[in-house]
This record gives structure tokens, sequence and C-alpha cells, in this order.
């Protein structure tokens, strides 16, 4: 490592784990004498630092750690990896695959004209065997050719089958109710709570691949948010506790 590089793990290691938000970093001198660099070469890394807003400086008093700005993000998975992150075994029964037109509003979504054909599946998503979750999914037909029926990960079988992998979708969420067909198949009484998730999902080239919109039971699901900084995560073990 050289001696700047030392530099910047120290400054890294003060910042994440021994000082907490507002605290003072010692001062420029007193590190340079520590590494046996320049007082310029401090303020370089001081000033890199103060770019990705992990620091800021007040004038004449010094430099003092950021109190990260916080931003919500979702991960992006499957119900798959959700379901199996919570410890329960996934599942899946298709109900309905078949190849329509896209229609005006997943046409919209998927940017295909309205005439457009899609592959619409319908799927009730169990977790340890309990119904979770009823799924309606729509993928343009042109880019699934001869896909007929899934059984377990649909994202599995993208990646599998047709080299696609999801990396971004747009999301929105709401209350809703279950109406009489939809709590039939999650096993809930009417008119019960539930959670409406629309999710419009991108591949790595930034094209629309799938619409979807899953219903959750409202007494079973629950949203799993992190909390980050605006910064992103930040590298090295020992986070402090508030930040990720
Ligand atoms: C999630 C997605 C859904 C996707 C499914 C794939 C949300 C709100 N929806 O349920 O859009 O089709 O995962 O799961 O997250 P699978 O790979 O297990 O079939």
């Amino acid at each position: 490592m050289t001696k700047h590089e030392q530099l910047r793990a120290h400054l890294e290691g003060l910042i994440d784990r021994e000082l907490g938000p507002d605290e003072r970093l010692p001062p420029e001198r007193d590190l340079a004498e520590a590494f046996g660099v320049s007082r310029m070469t401090v303020r370089q890394a001081l000033d890199r630092l103060e770019r990705e807003r992990r620091v800021y400086r007040v004038q004449g008093a010094g430099t003092f750690v950021a109190r990260p700005p916080i931003a919500k993000t979702i991960e992006l998975t499957s119900f798959t990896e959700d379901m199996r992150r919570r410890g329960l075994a996934p599942g899946s029964v298709l109900r309905v695959a078949e190849l329509v037109a896209a229609g005006p509003d997943i046409g919209f979504a998927l940017a295909l004209s309205p005439a457009g054909e899609v592959l619409h599946l319908e799927r009730v998503r169990t977790a340890d065997g309990i119904p979770m979750c009823l799924e309606h999914t729509y993928l343009p037909a042109a880019l699934v050719p001869g896909l007929t029926t899934v059984e377990g990960s649909l994202y599995a079988e993208l990646h599998r089958r047709y080299r696609i992998r999801i990396t971004r979708a747009e999301q929105s969420i709401r209350a809703t109710v279950l109406d009489a067909a939809a709590a039939a198949l999650l096993d809930a009484p009417p008119f019960s709570p539930a959670l409406l998730v629309e999710r419009t999902a991108f591949d790595e080239r930034d094209r629309p691949v799938e619409r979807a919109a899953s219903t959750y039971r409202g007494d079973r699901y629950s949203f799993e948010i992190d909390v980050t900084t605006a910064a992103g995560p930040r590298s090295g073990a020992g986070r402090r506790a508030g930040g990720e």
C-alpha cells in the first residue's frame, strides 16, 4: 500500500467506524506528519471525501464527518428470491398462459403498439405452500419466443433461456382490497386488505421486458425497504448503524 492509500484507508476507518456525524477529523498537519506525506496530499484526500459527501469543511474549524442525506431504495428481487430471503419456500401455481394483444396500457408500458402481442401469465405465488400473492405478468412475445409455460422462477427462466437479465424496475405500491375472485385464489375473505404493486421491469439494454401487477395479501406480506445514503453503500466492514 502506498502512503497515499494508507492515508485514505485511515480516513475511511475514522469516518466509518470511529467518529460519528459532525465529529472532527484530525488536523491536516497531524495527518501529514503521521503518514509522512505533504499537506497537499492530505488536502487532496480530503477534497475527494468532500466530493463524495462523506465529510464537510468549516473554514477555520476543520473537517467534519458528514451526516448522510437519506434516500430510499428497494432492492430489485424476484418473488422466488424475496421468499427465500425470508426463509420461506417459494412456489407458483400457473393458472393462465396465453398470447394476447397488449392493449393500450400494457402496450404503452412495454413500448409496443396496442395490437402488439404479449404473453400473459397469471400465477398464484405461494410461500411454504400458502397463497401470498396473485400475479399478472405481461412480456413482449417477440422477446420470449416459444415460452408457453413457467414452472419455477420466471426471472431465472428469462435468464436461462433468453439471456434476459432484469436490472431495473419502475414500481408503484398502493393499498387495495381483494375482489371476490382474487380473494378465493388467495384463500382470504372478499374485500380484505391487500397491497397492489405494479412493476415495469427493464433489462441491461434498458428495454422494457415485463409489466406486472402483483397483489399481496395485506395480512401476510410486508415490504422490506433498505434505507441507504445518497452516496450509495460504502466500502469496508463495520459500518455505523443508521447509515445503511
Ligand atoms: C416479483 C415481481 C414480478 C416478477 C416476479 C418474478 C414485484 C412487485 N413483482 O414478484 O414483477 O414477475 O417477481 O418472480 O416484485 P419469479 O422469478 O419468482 O417468478
